[in-house]
């Protein structure tokens, strides 16, 4: 739990309360095998939001309200009482394993995720469910939902095979179009040198400008249902880079403040 009691971009109480928007601390780490700290990051987030501008994409999400909630563990999470299209939740972690329970939660066609690795192992140091191995249980549970990983440049031959059998598609440029989608962000998707501070980092990645051009087109022709940012790992010396992953959350309202229709 937080040391500072404080909110995302510190917004007044009076537009929590009504809020169209909600930021979900969520600092869930068991099985992080690399860098660990991934559980330090909601808090992190949360000290650099102040610095992010609210006007942001020509819109203010920030003006209809982002309501901050901790939750303990990523079965927590609830999405009753939410009205579609007026609510919009970002899920901020903490390992990729909550994806699992997160992207459960909402009925969807699509996943879309951005990620170096596949995720698709069938087990990890011995467990069935961990960072690397949820992607795998999401589709055996759900094997109707389409998958997208994008920014992927590592995964053991099984993994590929796995994909390849299950119609996973990987670096598709072919964007989904009209779907329904719950998007995933690992932040180790960005390139080592844009991104240091995550638990797995990985050469030869994405762009800030990529990420936030492809996920423009995302929002822009597809319903995106909720998102989550997982996978940032502090540094304790570069908070800069705690302010970048919080500017990509707020980007994230900001995309369905400006595509809400
Ligand atoms: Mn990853």
């Amino acid at each position: 739990m937080p040391t500072k009691k404080i909110d995302f971009m510190q917004l007044p109480l009076a537009l929590q309360e009504r809020a169209a928007y909600r930021f979900l601390a969520l600092p869930y780490e068991e099985t992080t095998s690399y860098l660990k700290g991934t559980s330090k990051a909601p808090e992190a987030v949360i000290n650099e939001s102040h610095n992010v501008e609210p006007f942001d994409l020509g819109v203010n999400a920030a003006s209809r309200g982002i309501k901050t909630q901790w939750l303990n563990n990523p079965e927590e999470y609830n999405i009753e009482g939410q009205n579609e299209g007026r609510s919009f939740d970002v899920i901020v972690g903490g390992e990729h394993t909550l994806t699992y329970y997160t992207a459960l939660k909402h009925e969807i066609n699509t996943l879309f995720i951005f990620d170096a690795h596949l995720d698709l192992y069938n087990e990890y140091n011995g467990k069935s469910l961990a960072h690397a191995t949820w992607l795998r249980r999401y589709i055996e549970e759900k094997p109707g939902v389409e998958v997208y990983v994008f920014g992927v440049r590592v995964g053991s031959e099984d993994e590929f095979i796995f994909a390849n059998n299950n119609g996973v598609k990987i670096n598709d440029a072919l964007l989904p179009k009209g779907k329904k989608i719950y998007l995933s962000v690992d932040v180790d998707a960005l390139d080592i040198s844009a991104m240091p501070c995550t638990s797995n980092p990985e050469p030869a990645g994405l762009s800030w400008e990529t990420l936030f051009g492809i996920s423009e087109s995302l929002f822009s022709r597809n319903n995106i249902v909720a998102a989550d940012v997982v996978e940032h790992k502090p540094c304790k010396e570069l908070p800069q880079f705690s302010y970048a992953v919080a500017k990509l959350i707020y980007r994230l309202f900001s995309l369905k403040e400006k595509y809400r229709g």
